[in-house]
């Protein structure tokens, strides 16, 4: 059959077992599957939480070696190609893909939990809590979030225009490490879990927007309470948009989205910030920038080892938040990663990391200074108590009472719910696009449409099963999907970092030995080149 001849069946099927047999239970024994994955987030971010933390630091030191050590100048292309995109385009496709609709969700409530239950043993809804609420968002979603992004974009980006592979898998990126056996049991099992990662993260993600979708609707119509059903129906109708999508391929579909999603984020936060407290934001803005990079190696690195011992309390920040974000941000690199390397092409190493980091980073200070410090106004200054819906409702209501403050509140509250709708859109559409690409040999052109459509449903397995039998504490089994699915990304992590140095240093040798073995002259000019970090590889 011409349909299945490229399929890489066992690491299809076995992307499938790990699914179910994390669904079936959940189904079948829903209280007792809640209480063993609860159980799990405590063991993987308490015995893991200084290894999330320590690959966290590594990730930014690492992609900062690479743009300021000797490597930087290295273009991925021919020497002298010109980047593709511009920088601004570049910037914004970087920005909208890395992004989806969690950051509607988390730039307007973040703050609420950390004013409440702040880091660092501080009072409670103190002067110092509300710095912190404001400035631990952006970290969590600042410099080290997006160094974790760019990293494995490195390697595939080289791989793809330097070494001219055509590669859309993961395992052929370790293959300086792998050798013989990438396409072997190793090879597969690190596609495997790279997507058991994604399933996880897609997890989080749906899990978390598909109740914000839901309360917009609510609001929208006044319904109360549509609950459970509700929920299910918008997941189903946000699964089928993006089926279609992916199915129909439609790449010029998908970019038009991509350019009303922009627009409509324009849009919103450029309104709230104009009817909305402008001073109080720009300064918040700017403090909690100022906060963050003072205190930012603190931040990466504090665990409260303490806790505990001598009457100290334990907060558990590190873990429900730090450790939380790395994870997530980890399942979804290598799929950012793959979008970020096809869109670098003509760039040089370092070009991608600062800009990378520097833009996707602006990007999110400007949600969290906008949306999030609206929110945190309406709070101090008296005029709408969010922590009151967050307490008494949940996390969806509050994001819906905080745009209701708005004036045209409807309309608002509708042009949120779509720009929602269209990240998740976006968001999943490339998500079944990589992980079809992941699950066959070759790909001819495009992955399979039936591979493709088949993701598109898949990814909304797990969310669905979260969502169904989610009770209570349904934000911690939501963020467990991320952080257990998330562990084995960090073996991956660093053989992309060792694989990656190898690569680069190989080549370099080959191409000395190379330049070499012709004229003593050329030696010298690659010395010279090389002092001024020229294009030494071609
Ligand atoms: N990250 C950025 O919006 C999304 O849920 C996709 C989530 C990793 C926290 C990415």
């Amino acid at each position: 059959m011409k349909k299945f001849r490229l399929m890489d069946w066992p690491t299809f099927i076995a992307s499938i077992i790990i699914l179910l047999s994390v669904i079936v239970p959940l189904i079948a024994f829903p209280k007792a599957s809640e209480a063993i994955i609860l159980r799990l987030n405590d063991v993987v971010t308490g015995g893991l939480g200084a290894v999330y933390l320590g690959i966290g630091v590594a990730a930014l030191l690492f992609v900062l070696y690479i743009a300021f050590g000797k490597y930087g100048q290295v273009t991925l292309g021919e020497a002298d190609e010109k980047p593709e995109f511009g920088t601004f385009s570049w910037a914004a496709m970087l920005f909208s893909a890395g992004i989806g609709s969690s950051i509607l969700y988390w730039g307007a409530i973040e703050w609420v939990y950390y004013y409440q239950a702040p880091p660092f043993h501080i009072a409670p809804e103190s002067e110092e809590a509300i710095n912190y609420a404001a400035a631990y968002g952006i970290f969590h979603w600042g410099p080290i979030a997006w160094a974790i992004y760019v990293l494995p974009a490195l390697p595939i980006a080289y791989s793809l225009y330097v070494k001219k592979n055509p590669i859309l898998k993961i395992s052929l990126t370790c293959e300086p490490i792998l050798g013989k056996y990438t396409t072997r049991w190793p090879g597969k099992l690190i596609d495997v879990l790279f997507i058991f990662g994604l399933l996880g993260g897609a997890g989080t993600t749906l899990g978390l927007g598909t109740p914000m979708i839901a309360a917009g609707v609510e609001s929208l119509f006044g319904i109360d309470g549509g609950g459970l059903v509700l929920r299910l129906s918008i997941l189903i109708i946000a699964t089928v948009i993006f089926a279609i999508s992916s199915y129909s391929g439609l790449k010029r579909g998908i970019r038009v989205l991509s350019d009303m999603n922009l627009w409509l984020t324009f849009i919103l936060l450029a309104f709230i910030f104009v009817v909305g407290p402008t001073i109080f934001i720009m300064e918040t803005t700017v403090s909690s920038v100022g906060l963050m990079m003072k205190d930012f190696f603190r931040m990466a690195t504090w665990l409260e080892p303490f806790g505990g011992f001598k009457g100290i309390e334990t907060t558990d920040f590190p873990q429900s938040w730090t450790v939380f974000y790395w994870a997530w941000w980890l399942v979804y690199g290598p799929f950012i990663g793959l979008f970020i390397a096809r869109i670098s092409k003509g760039r040089r190493l370092k070009e991608v990391v600062l800009g990378t980091i520097l833009y996707g980073t602006l990007g999110c200070v400007l949600f969290f200074g906008i949306l999030g410090n609206f929110g945190l106004w309406l709070e101090i200054s008296g005029t709408f108590s969010v922590t009151d819906v967050l307490n008494n409702q949940s996390g969806e209501a509050a994001i819906m009472a905080i745009i209701g403050q708005l004036p045209f509140g409807k309309l608002m509250t509708l042009i949120f719910i779509i720009t929602a709708l269209l990240y998740l859109a976006t968001t999943f559409d490339s998500g079944s696009y990589i992980l079809a690409s992941s699950t066959q040999t070759k790909v001819d052109g495009e992955p399979y449409r039936w591979n493709r459509l088949f993701w598109a449903f898949a990814l909304s397995f797990l969310p669905f099963t979260l969502l169904l039998i989610g009770g209570d504490d349904s934000l911690s089994l939501l963020q467990t999907a991320s952080i257990v699915a998330g562990a084995p990304l960090i073996i991956i992590f660093i053989m992309l970092m060792v694989s990656f140095l190898r690569t680069l240093g190989e080549d370099r040798i080959k191409l000395e030995a190379r330049r070499s073995a012709h004229k003593e002259r050329e030696r010298k000019t690659l010395s010279i080149t090389y002092a001024k970090r020229d294009n030494w590889w071609e």
